[in-house]
């Protein structure tokens, strides 16, 4: 396969930039933009959500990982090589969102309640070296005390108590990491805690949850360092009929106590759209995490394209001005592919996604709409998906020293021939 020049690629830019500005779109601001908006990596597509602790048992909470393609990273500097060399193709300065079961403890077994930042040590010098924020998360699940599928609403005082004290590990882990690195670390809670059939209580383990996160940020802790975030989800494999943490319950919390609010693209019913609730969450919530993935039938964590549903979600991020107020993290793993393609492919395609949204001439359209026009509303709508947004991206790849088009993939062939089918 060919790839263009950088000559081809400027000039197909000037065309496009003409062709937007026609449209009213101003190409130049809008890469300006995109350059600034950082993604948070997630570290779990590297090596399957497997950890660093060395049971190499299920992950559990009802989360599966398929597929077995060789060369998952092993260790903690597997990832980071790894994680390198994805940055390495993916324009701008992006986030690491690290799990609990990601610390590196050396010989010693460190249980999860008496984790410490020291533990973090190595990703947070990494994180400097490289200029990456750092972001966070409790780990309730892949763990004995996580066996029978309740954490933090657990009916078992002892068990509750374990995930409390592991919870306020991670706040202060968080804290540690955001104040290393001088960019608030958004340390995000989800439990798997369900029942498979239909329970008869569903209110009580809701109010075991309720004070036991109430437990948990009892503790204030400077906004500057950590900002607490919660997860809710619809079902999961082996709690198909009750979720604790539910949509109505987590909105409730994060509102009430003023968190963020997470919102997974994939924990909702397949007909129902996280671009819908925002405008709706942020009259009440202030800032959100976005974990950006794919729901397929009763998957929730397929590698991100560029759907429909992401660029409706991206624009609302842009339409309703909420860029600032929102954090936006990824979360799919995918085994059956390149490890380190399904990072660049996916976050790429959230910029991508992010650059359609920023290239709307949103004024004219929502000028359509008030004065009734819904018909030139339609038509600029349907129009704008026939501009040619691959030759901004092209350039702003270009531009940024990444790979343009699917170039990236020589690379990684490379990489994977040099280091990963070694393993
Ligand atoms: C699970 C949640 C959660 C996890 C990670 C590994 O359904 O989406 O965010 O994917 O914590
Ligand atoms: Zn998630």
């Amino acid at each position: 396969m060919e790839h263009p020049t950088d000559k081809d690629i400027e000039s197909m830019y000037e065309l496009a930039k003409a062709r937007y500005a026609q449209m009213g779109v101003d190409t130049d601001a809008a890469l300006q933009t995109l350059a600034e908006v950082p993604i948070s990596l997630h570290c779990w597509q590297g090596d399957d959500v497997g950890g660093f602790e060395g049971s190499g048992g299920d992950v559990g909470g009802g989360l599966a990982v398929t597929g077995n393609y060789p060369g998952k990273a092993r260790t903690a500097d597997e990832l980071r090589q790894d994680l390198d060399v994805a940055y390495s193709l993916i324009p701008g300065r992006h986030r690491l969102n690290l799990h609990a079961s990601y610390a590196e403890t050396g010989d010693a077994t460190v249980d999860r309640n008496a984790l410490r930042p020291e533990h973090f040590a190595g990703w947070i010098d990494w994180a400097k070296e490289k200029g990456h924020g750092l972001d966070f998360n409790p780990t309730l699940f892949a763990h004995p005390l996580a066996d029978d599928g309740f954490t933090l609403s657990s009916y078992d005082d002892g068990v509750r108590k374990f995930w409390i004290e592991h919870c306020i590990a991670c706040r202060e882990i968080g804290a540690a990491m955001g104040q290393a690195l001088g960019t608030p670390c958004v340390t995000n809670i989800w439990i798997p805690d369900g029942y498979k059939d239909l329970p008869v209580d569903r209110l009580t383990p809701r109010v075991l949850l309720r004070d036991a996160l109430d437990a948990i940020f009892e503790k204030e802790i400077d906004p500057r360092y950590n900002l607490d975030a919660v997860e809710s989800k619809l079902f999961g494999i082996g709690s198909e009929n009750y979720v604790t943490g539910s949509h109505e319950f987590y909105l409730g919390y994060a509102m009430t106590r003023d968190k963020l609010l997470c919102l997974d693209t994939g924990h909702f019913h397949p007909t129902e759209n996280v671009y819908d609730k925002l405008s709706a969450v942020f009259l009440y919530v202030d800032e959100i995490l976005l974990h950006v993935s794919r729901g397929v039938r009763w998957d929730s964590d397929h590698v991100v394209i560029l759907s429909e549903d992401l660029v409706r979600l991206m624009q609302e991020l842009i339409r309703g001005k909420f860029l600032e107020r929102t954090h936006i993290g990824l979360d799919f793993f995918d085994a059956s592919i390149n490890r380190l393609a399904a990072w660049v492919i996916g976050t790429r395609n959230a910029l991508r996604a992010l650059l359609l949204a920023l290239l709307e001439p949103y004024e004219e359209l929502r000028q359509a709409e008030l004065a009734g026009d819904f018909t030139q509303r339609l038509a600029l709508l349907e129009t704008l998906k026939g501009m040619p947004f691959g030759a901004v991206w092209d350039y702003h790849c270009l531009q940024r020293g990444v790979p343009v088009g699917v170039a990236f993939m020589r690379d990684i062939r490379a990489y994977e021939e040099q280091v990963l089918s070694k393993r």
